[in-house]
């Protein structure tokens, strides 16, 4: 498009066209009125959630499957604030949401009126580019650019657009914000993983959630076979790997697979491939401290910002992991053509898996009661999916103890809370999955309490927009998770952590207008998961679980609670017996 003359309404709209937005999710608001009154001419399906947190974790997941920057908008003030938890959410998990934010009108602002509140401070920490529509004529350009940080940055972006600021005129030519490419990063590092690899007796790769995000599943594999060194996947990204191959050993980190912790564990060089290997991901397990301290480390990562933040390396590398894992592989060929498949190093990953199947299938069989043992639950409805299956999980007891089950074949498959840890995001993010991959049967996993934050509501917009999420509830009457804090370190005094009396979630979902079904015996799971795909209705499955001491999975943050101790006289009746 050449310059024309249009209105800031109609440039942010043509901006949105031409990064190829097809979707806006959000709530009606009064601020943003004359831009949305644009949005079916122009071809965008404005999508209304319950809450905004389900907009920005919407906008999430589908950025997550699609790796298209996405967009959601609100109210000015309450609306915006309500953004808050999910672009954080997005912001650690390296997910490009654009949040257009509408403001109080630059003439009011400090006043206190209506709905004001500055709205830059709320989003300084989580967003990588932020940045205020100074002048209505400036927002084709600052809307571009806020799309050019979100895809190049690869991060959430904030567009913050003071209400009256969509009215005026403006000359704008519209075109997209370029794509950089970052190639596989400096020689010199790339000739020095090399040298470290070749000398490497027992390399391990950790593929992160930057190999589903650069599309680098076929390269890290090749790498792998050339090198027969085992991959495990970074925690909560079991879909950077295909979990069938041979070399795969399945995620390390909290409840993941043993066979991944023991296998890394030997590990004298670790070859660790977009991921920032944080502490969520590297801390003990099963009381195994598995990371291989004394393991050279070689950390390939588009975003110069994780390099060496949580690990010391001995080769940085910042560059795209596609590029150098191919690049890598082609190195190593031309330094060791004739490098012989290890059929040794095989055989322990092959044995290590077998150990570690047997052990979990004995953790997940044995029971056929009603309600069901979780983990027998968590085995059925897992291997009921079918192999194109996105799943969005939540933070929870039961959310964590489905890292040993999910298996993925293919990339941007598990679309997870990761970090931010908020409970109530797998709802949300499942609505935006669905629309990223309305071929995928998608769903959305959590617990009773997690479920209750977010995605109880948010059935009613996948019922008004139609959008056939599948929720599965895990129903066991408590915030497992931190009762078995409270288990663990507290006597069992439980303050908080029941939840009595819960509703039926499926009965609540039929009267939203979805399918509901109630499970609780593990020979119902698999024919319930079918029959809510073959549906392709919004369907909820409220699944019941035991909850409690007996099948709670290990506390989480272990390392961050003390037992208690009490001076006063008052509480001394609640010190460690
Ligand atoms: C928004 C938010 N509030 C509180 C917490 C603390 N928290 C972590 S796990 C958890 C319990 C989750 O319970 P539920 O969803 O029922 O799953 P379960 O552990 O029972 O499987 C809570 C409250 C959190 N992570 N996020
Ligand atoms: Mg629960």
């Amino acid at each position: 498009m050449s310059r024309q003359k249009m209105t800031p309404s109609e440039a942010l709209v043509e901006t949105l066209i031409a990064e190829g937005v097809q979707h806006v999710f959000g709530i009606v608001g009064s601020a943003f009125m004359d831009a949305l009154d644009l949005l079916p001419a122009a071809g965008i399906r404005f999508v209304p959630v319950a809450h905004e947190q389900a907009a920005a974790h919407a906008a999430d997941g589908m950025a997550r499957v699609t790796g298209r920057p996405q967009t959601c908008i609100g109210q000015n003030g309450p609306g915006i604030a309500n953004f808050v938890s999910a672009m954080t959410a997005a912001y650690w998990a390296h997910s490009p949401v654009v949040a257009l934010t509408p403001e109080a009108g630059s003439m009011g602002m400090g006043l206190g009126g209506f709905q004001e509140l500055d709205q830059m401070p709320m989003f300084a920490k989580s967003t990588v580019y932020q940045v205020r529509v100074n002048q209505p004529q400036r927002m084709a350009e600052l809307a571009r650019r806020a799309f050019y940080m979100a895809k190049n940055l690869n991060g959430p972006t904030q567009l913050n657009i003071p209400r009256d600021f969509f009215y005026g005129v403006c000359e704008d030519d519209i075109y997209p914000a370029p794509m950089i490419r970052r190639g596989a990063g400096a020689m010199e590092d790339l000739e020095a993983a090399a040298t470290l690899v070749l000398e490497a007796k027992a390399p391990v790769i950790v593929a992160g959630g930057g190999v589903s995000q650069a599309g680098a599943q076929a390269e890290v594999q090749a790498l792998a076979e050339y090198l027969t060194a085992p991959v495990v996947n970074s925690s909560l990204h079991n879909d950077t790997f295909p979990a069938s191959h041979a070399l795969a050993c399945g995620p390390i980190g909290y409840c993941g697979s043993k066979a991944a912790m023991r296998t890394i564990q030997k590990a004298d060089v670790v070859i660790a491939l977009g991921t920032r290997l944080g502490p969520f991901g590297t801390l003990p397990q099963y009381d195994m401290a598995y990371w291989p301290e004394d393991a050279k480390l070689i950390q390939c990562d588009t975003n110069i910002e994780v390099l060496g933040l949580a690990k010391k390396a001995d080769v940085y590398s910042c560059g795209d992991v596609k590029a150098f894992s191919a690049l890598l592989a082609k190195r190593l060929h031309e330094l060791a053509p004739n490098r012989a498949a290890d059929e040794a190093r095989q055989a322990d990953v092959e044995r290590e898996k077998e150990i570690w199947e047997a052990e979990l299938e004995g953790w997940s069989t044995s029971s056929q009661s009603a309600p069901m043992h979780p983990r027998r639950f968590h085995k059925e409805w897992t291997r009921a999916l079918p192999a194109n299956a996105i799943v969005t999980t939540d933070i929870g007891n039961n959310s964590s103890m489905i890292n040993a089950y999910l298996k993925f074949e293919g990339t941007r498959q598990h679309v997870s809370a990761l970090s931010w840890g908020n409970c109530g995001f797998a709802y949300g993010a499942a609505l935006g999955c669905k629309l990223g991959a309305p071929e995928a049967p998608v769903i959305a996993f959590q617990g009773d309490g997690a479920y209750g934050i977010s995605g109880l509501a948010e059935v009613m917009t996948a019922v008004r927009e139609d959008i056939p999420v599948i929720a599965i509830v895990a129903c066991n009457n408590e915030w497992g998770a931190e009762k078995k804090n409270q288990i663990d370190f507290y006597d069992e005094r439980y303050v908080g952590a029941n939840l009595p009396d819960n509703p039926d979630y499926a009965k609540l979902a039929e009267d939203m207008g979805a399918l509901g079904m109630r499970v609780d015996h593990p020979d119902q799971v698999g024919d319930a998961v079918r029959e809510a795909i073959a549906s392709g209705r919004p369907c909820v499955i409220n699944a019941l679980v035991q909850g409690g001491k007996d099948v709670l999975a290990e506390p989480f943050r272990r390392d961050a609670l003390n037992l208690p101790v009490r001076y006063l006289d008052k509480y001394a009746h609640l010190n460690t017996r």
